[in-house]
């Protein structure tokens, strides 16, 4: 017998005829509150296992996506080396004509995803849900950090929009880049592709209680889900789910709200 690999729901596509390629990065390296994030793709994984693969939402199933589960990136190294192949592996699938979706991990690694995305596509916009700004442009020391990633991601990518925030520093606010879900058809453009990043804490934590770093007052499922229905008509390339933090919920509805958030999600972009 062969030991059948932990695998997200519907994810038994070969490889060379996938469509959509899930990729595991269980970083966990400057978070600063409280940790979780390195168990997130087993988590997410396994959690998928308790759905079903059919959508009402977009009366589609994924067993028709071509669903492909590569498994984690090894994340026993640098930083700067994580960060490194994350960009190659996004650059790779994306010139292979695949649909990345990268579970964190932490959010550093939306990093990796823009740098290689925006290599591999030459123009790219990128949208991030988030109930924080993350825009320091430095934090504790550091310049590449989950408090510094939409800054540095922003830079990457030229075009940035993100969507949820609530926790803001001095007069980041007034930024014009700090957007409605409303907004999100009239600021994105059409001929561009767009790089989804869903930081799970811009749900609100009484949804999803398992993030790295809770904020009140944020958005419902059915909003997360309208946003996405928003972006059909968009060229979304590929996309991140980020910070859950599994230890600090042991219901694991985050988990499972996150696992049915990737199939809604797959299944609207490129169902
Ligand atoms: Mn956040």
């Amino acid at each position: 017998m062969s030991p059948k690999p932990l695998r997200f729901l519907s994810a038994d596509c070969p490889f060379q005829d996938s469509r959509v390629v899930i990729l595991g990065v269980p970083l966990e390296r400057t978070v600063t509150f409280r940790g979780g994030p390195a168990q997130a793709p087993s988590a997410i994984r396994y959690a998928s296992r308790s759905l079903e693969s059919f959508s009402a939402i977009s009366r589609r199933d994924l067993t028709e996506v071509g669903l492909c589960d590569l498994g984690d990136l090894d994340t026993e190294r640098s930083l700067e080396e994580i960060l490194g192949e994350l960009e190659r592996e996004v650059r790779r699938l994306l010139g292979a004509g695949k649909r990345p979706v990268i579970l964190g991990g932490e959010h550093t690694v939306t990093l990796g995803c823009v740098r290689g995305a925006k290599d591999a596509l030459g123009r790219l916009q990128l949208l991030v849900l988030d109930a924080h700004s993350d825009f320091r442009d430095e934090y504790l020391g550091e310049r590449i950090s989950h408090a510094t990633v939409s800054r540095r991601a922003g830079e990457t990518v030229g075009r940035l929009f993100i969507v949820g925030a609530r926790s803001f520093v001095g007069t980041e606010l007034s930024e014009p880049f700090f957007i409605a879900p409303a907004e999100i058809p009239e600021v994105l453009q059409k001929d561009v592709p767009v790089w989804l990043s869903v930081d799970l804490d811009v749900l609100d934590p009484s949804l999803c209680p398992g993030v790295t770093n809770p904020e009140p007052g944020g958005l419902s499922y059915h909003q997360v889900i309208e946003i996405f229905k928003s972006l059909r008509g968009f060229h979304v390339a590929g996309m991140d789910l980020v910070e859950l933090a599994p230890p600090f919920d042991p219901s694991e509805v985050s988990a499972i709200t996150a696992a049915k958030l990737l199939i809604e999600a797959i299944l609207l972009f490129w169902g």
